[in-house]
Formats: structure tokens, sequence, C-alpha cells
């Protein structure tokens, strides 16, 4: 058993060790240790403070929950007051902010410090010492509750700061949030659990501070910024906010890495422009900007009004949340007969357009959200997600509502509805018989990332259909003029272009054609493994599924859907007849290993606009590459989406190439031209 000494200094070594890690982790964002390692270093440190109860101190970083959940929250009042901010929501707005400051203080250009608006909860801190002795929230901005025992499990916010200028006292205000990834994981441990979701991230953070106990705090993925200051010594001083976020930073607070500082008018709405684009890849919402003069003298001399400052305002974004009120809620039958309820809504103008429709997924959602028709509902859009119906206003239901179910008959072709056990969806047992399932077929054939086919949207395969024009996609290779020109809006012009488009997909690739064929479960990456692996189509056509399964990332489920998939008669004509037609592709070379980028190491950095990081990396390894974190002289690929970081710096340093993502794109399907 070690002896109390020795103890002591191998806490304080821990402690050391931990907090520099938590740092690294938490503020800086740039691990360096593996979580494993960081994980027995905060085992080790826990046996020993409780071999040794007596060396525990309130700032080890293993007392970050409390012991004892509280009675009630204590009220906290803040010697500073906490403000708001104004918002302004147009150019507009800005400018008129922008004349306010100037005129106020006399002064024709202005420096502005520019900052993420992040939607949370303004929390002040308190350090004493350097030691975190109290936080509050916002409160009323006069008086706030104390939630120090929950925002000591808060991993961003140090319990003390660092550094040798640690000041007596310090007050320091930020926005505690709820990363979107956390959120997305709390809710999916919410539906497991039985439990409610939240509506939005910033619900979640408020939900998770108001708890008296704070080991539910602690298992909530909460971060924080800060971004201003209330009480503090004298000896700190700064004559620009922009040189205080500084010293926030070295004294180890979280400051946003997105604040800059810019010079008038039209660098402020460049920013704005800038984050809105870049809203979406951000790890955390913000509902907008913040303006604030940069020089602090210029901003005591303007001063507040009520609670909000005259030297700071919100430049907000579209709302990407709005009401809307469900008209009819339909039954939609996809191409593998899933059945799919979607809202038909009051048109309503969210996140910068106008939505009319929105899918419930499937009975388990609908059921979870209980949608009834004539419910009203908030509708989120966020970016270029789909739009969503978030909850149900419950108050304004009206009176004799029923709860909505989905028909155990195909509202197409009346065959029966089935879901299988531990399956979200339920699905048509037509098949090929659904007319819904075989257009839907169709139009996943003529799609850009199958046969694409110019030209064949999806409004044409309907009126091929009501026209009674093609049954298979092999029906789409005999397609004559004249049966064309039969159709509303099809000219000479549009007939003969859409002839020549399909005529040109005859000429494809084996994971393109092995795509088309809009089997379960068999996305491009698959396609691509699949085509690598065996080379050519007959070999597919014949394997077990056994023999399947040796395709890296093949599973029996999968395996089963290919192996079914080719041994329907009716299936094996329309591929027949699809060769007869004349579609072929080059023969495909096998590498000896059957993956075609065996050996080859990539590296993937910035935002790709068609695929998520994730899928990118699961269609490398599908191809048989390797796919790593950071870039060395092993690496062969760099891939590089859009704001990419300094790994393309080092990649061209070390002359490894660098795939744009139209390249990435294009190595996915042909990737032997990049051997
Ligand atoms: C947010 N919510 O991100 C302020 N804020 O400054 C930022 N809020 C603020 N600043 C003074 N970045 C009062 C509120």
């Amino acid at each position: 058993m070690p002896k109390e000494k020795s103890a002591t200094q191998r806490i304080n070594s821990l402690r050391e060790q931990i907090l520099e890690h938590n740092h690294k982790y938490y503020v800086l964002d740039a691990p360096e240790i593996p979580d494993a390692e960081y994980d027995r270093l905060m085992l080790e440190l826990q046996s020993l403070e409780k071999e040794f109860p007596q060396l525990v101190t309130e700032d080890s970083p293993t007392q970050r929950v409390g012991a004892e959940p509280l009675k009630e929250f204590v009220q906290v009042k803040h010697r500073v007051p906490m403000l708001s901010l104004g918002n302004a929501f147009s150019d507009d707005d800005v400018q008129d902010f922008h004349h306010r400051v100037t005129e106020h203080l006399d002064a024709d250009g202005m420096e502005y410090v520019v900052e993420p608006k992040l939607d949370g909860l303004a929390i002040s801190l308190r350090y004493e010492s350097g030691i975190l002795v109290q936080a509050a929230t916002r409160g009323d901005g006069a008086t706030g509750e104390d939630v120090t025992h929950n925002i000591r499990t808060v991993k961003s916010v140090p319990l003390h700061l660092r550094g040798k200028n640690i000041p007596d006292l310090l007050e320091v205000r930020g926005e505690v949030f709820m990363p979107k990834k956390g959120f997305e994981q709390l809710n999916a441990r919410q539906v497991k659990a039985g439990e409610k979701e939240f509506a939005n991230p910033r619900n979640a953070a408020a939900g998770s501070l108001r708890q008296l106990d704070s080991s539910i705090t602690a298992s909530r993925p909460l971060s924080m910024y800060i971004y201003g200051v209330g009480e503090k010594s004298d000896s700190l001083e700064w004559s620009t906010h922009h040189e205080m976020l500084s010293t926030f930073k070295n004294l180890g607070l979280p400051v946003c890495p997105e604040i800059q500082k810019v010079q008038g008018v039209q660098e402020l709405l460049g920013y704005y422009q800038n984050l809105g684009e870049k809203r979406n890849s951000l790890p955390y919402e913000i509902d907008g900007v913040v303006y604030k003069v940069n020089d602090l003298s210029f901003q005591t001399r303007l001063g507040f009004v009520s609670r909000a400052p005259r030297w700071a305002i919100a430049h907000k974004f579209p709302a990407q949340e709005e009401l809307s009120k469900v008209l009819d809620i339909d039954v939609q039958v996809g191409r593998t007969g899933a059945l799919t309820p979607v809202a038909r809504l009051e048109p309503i103008f969210v996140g910068g357009v106008t939505v009319t429709n929105a899918t419930l997924h499937n009975q388990d959602e609908l059921e979870r959200k209980d949608i009834r028709i004539g419910d009203t509902v908030i509708i989120r859009r966020a970016g270029d997600v789909i739009p969503q119906v978030v909850s149900v206003v419950l108050s304004k239901r009206p009176e004799k509502t029923e709860k909505f179910k989905l028909p155990d008959k195909c509202p197409v072709c009346d065959s029966a509805v089935i879901r299988v056990e531990g399956e979200a969806v339920a699905r048509c047992t037509g098949g090929l018989y659904c007319a819904a399932q075989r257009k839907e077929a169709i139009k996943h054939f003529a799609s850009r990332k199958a046969m694409d086919i110019d030209g064949l949207g999806d409004k044409l395969v309907d009126q091929f259909f009501e026209a009674d024009l093609i049954k298979t996609v092999a029906d789409l290779y005999q397609l004559k003029v004249d049966d064309l020109l039969k159709l509303e809006r099809m000219g000479e012009k549009s007939v003969d272009n859409l002839l020549v488009a399909i005529e040109k997909s005859k000429k494809t690739t084996l994971p393109r054609f092995l795509f088309s064929l809009g089997i379960r479960e068999v996305g491009e990456a698959t396609a691509l493994a699949l085509a690598s692996h065996f080379a050519d189509l007959e070999k597919i056509e014949a394997a077990d599924s056994d023999t399947l399964q040796k395709v890296p990332d093949v599973g029996p489920v999968v395996a089963k859907h290919i192996a079914v998939f080719f041994q329907q008669p009716h299936n094996r004509e329309v591929v027949d007849s699809l060769l007869k037609a004349g579609i072929a592709w080059p023969a495909y070379v096998r590498e000896n290993t059957g993956q075609i980028l065996d050996k080859k190491t990539f590296v993937l950095t910035g935002t790709l606009s068609s695929m998520g990081r994730s899928e990118a990396k699961a269609k490398l390894q599908a191809l048989g590459a390797k796919v790593t974190g950071s870039v060395s002289k092993n690496t062969h690929f760099v891939v590089a989406g859009a704001d990419p970081g300094s790994k393309v710096d080092k990649a061209k340093k070390l002359e490894i190439r660098v795939l744009d993502e139209e390249e990435f794109e294009q190595l996915l399907k042909q990737p032997d031209e990049y051997l």
C-alpha cells in the first residue's frame, strides 16, 4: 500500500496530467492521448482518493459530480448585471446599429469583434484565486440561480484557472450549449429508455442544467464558450474585447474559435453571410451572429439601454422553426414497398423555403409524437436537412381528433402490409405486382448515381406509367418515338433528347449497373465492393449467401437480399433483357486481394457536400482502403471537402495527392483511374 506522502505526490501528478488532457480535449479540441489512456489515469486517481479520502480536494478532477442532490436552487445576485442583446433582423438594422455607434462616438470607422450567437443558456462563472466557486444562470439579469453543482460537471469548464497570473477575482460569462452530435445521441438514448425526446439542443441544455441531481447533468453532453466578463479584480485590465478573450484563453477558459476582428459594416455583413453558409457544418447550433464594439473605452461610453448594451447587437438568422397545421396524412409506397406517412401541411415559410410536406417516417415515430390530422405542429427546417415535425402543440389540438395508424392494405395495390418484428418499417408485400414499387424502381434506375438517364425525371416516369408504356426498367430501352410523341409536353426535340440519353446510358460501369438494380440494402458502396470482389456479373448472379459474405462489409442480411434478388426468375429476365438491349461496361480489373484500393491509405478533411464523413469512410473501406486521421508520409491520398484544415497544407508539403470532392466521387466510381 503506498504511504500517504508518496500517494500525495502521485495524486498531484495525476491531477496535473488529467487537467492538462482535459484542457487539450475539451477546450483546445485537440486531444493528445487515446480515451483509454485518459480513463486509466482517472481510474488510478479515483482509487488513490478512495484509499486516502483525506487527500480529496474540491477541485480534484474526480469531484465534478456532487455527492448529494440539492433540495432547491439558491438565488444568486449578479453584482455586475448579466446583459441580454438587442436584435437585428436585416442588413438595414445592422446599418442602423453601425450608424448609432459611430454617431454616438463621433467616429468614422469602427472595429468590431464578431462572434457566433450560440443557442444555449447564458451562465456566469465566478473564479476566486483561480478556483471555480460559483456558477449562476442569467435569470432576469439581476438575480439568477446557483447551478454550481451542475456546471462543475461540464467538462469544458475548468475547475481552476491555468497559468501564472491568476487574478484574485474573475467572473466570466458565456453560453452553455449541447453540441448537435451529443444532442442526437441523447435523444436516441431517451427514445430507447421510453423517455420524452428534447425538441432541440437548447431545450436539452436548459433541461440538463435545471437538475437538482448533478449526476443527471453529468450524463448530458454539455459544453461552454466564454464571451464576456462580470465582476473582476482591478489587476485585470484590457483595452479591447479581443484582448480580454485572449486572456481568457490563456487562463484555460474555452473561447469559440470562430470569433474574429473586423472593420466596418460591410465586414460585419460578410461574416454574417459566411457563418450562415457554414452554419450546418458547425458542431453546435447557432441562431445568428453577435457584433461587439472592440474598444472597451468605447463600450463604456456607449453604455446600456435597459439591460441591453448599445455596443453590441445580435444579427439573427431566419427562423428554422415555425408553426403549421397538419391538413392531411398521406401514405407513400417506396421502391422497397416501405410505407411512409407524410404530413401535408399548411404552407409555411421556414429556414428560407416554403414547406408543404414533412415525412413522419414510420408508425413508431407517428406514435411517439402522436401527430394527428388537424394538429398544430412545430416544423423545423435546418439548412438542407429535410423538414421535420418536431412536436405537436397539444394546447392547440382540436376536439375529436383520432390517432393516425398506417393501413394494413397497400394504398396502391391493395396487397397485405406486413411489419417484420424488430423492424421499424411496414412494407407492402406486392413486390413487382405493386405499381408504386415498380415506378420507384424505375426512378431509381434512371437517377444520376445509377444509370444517369439525363432528362428522365420523376414526372416523366409517372407519365409513362399512366400511358402504360413501361412495366419494368427493361422496357425503357424499347421505347419508340411514336409512343413518346403521344405524351403531353413531349415534342420532337425532347423525345429525341430523351432517346439519346437512354442510348448513352447503355455505356456504364458494373458498380453503377448493380446499384441501379435497386437490390435492397445495396447502395453505391456495396455495389462497388461487389464489383471489385467478383469483377463479373455472372459470378455475382451465381453466388450464394456464404460466398457473398466474403465481400467486405456484406453481412448475412445484405447477402440474403442479393441472393434472393438473383434467384427470382423475373429479376433475371429483366437483367438479361437489359444486357440484350446493349448495356455494357468495361471489364473490371480485379486486384489480387479482390479489393482495388487495398494498401492505399486515405485521410479525409473538410466537409463533403454529397455525403457525411462516415459514409465517405465506409465507401473507401468497402474498396479495401485504409482511412486514418492524420497525414503522414504513409498517406496516399487526402480527400479535401469544403473548409479543409491544415491537413491539406501538410499533404502538399509531403507531395501527397489531394483530391477535391469531384475527383473523390470519380475515384469511387472508377478507382483504377487513380492507381
Ligand atoms: C451568444 N449567445 O453566443 C453574447 N452571445 O454578449 C455572445 N451572447 C452576449 N455574446 C453580451 N457571443 C451579452 C450577451
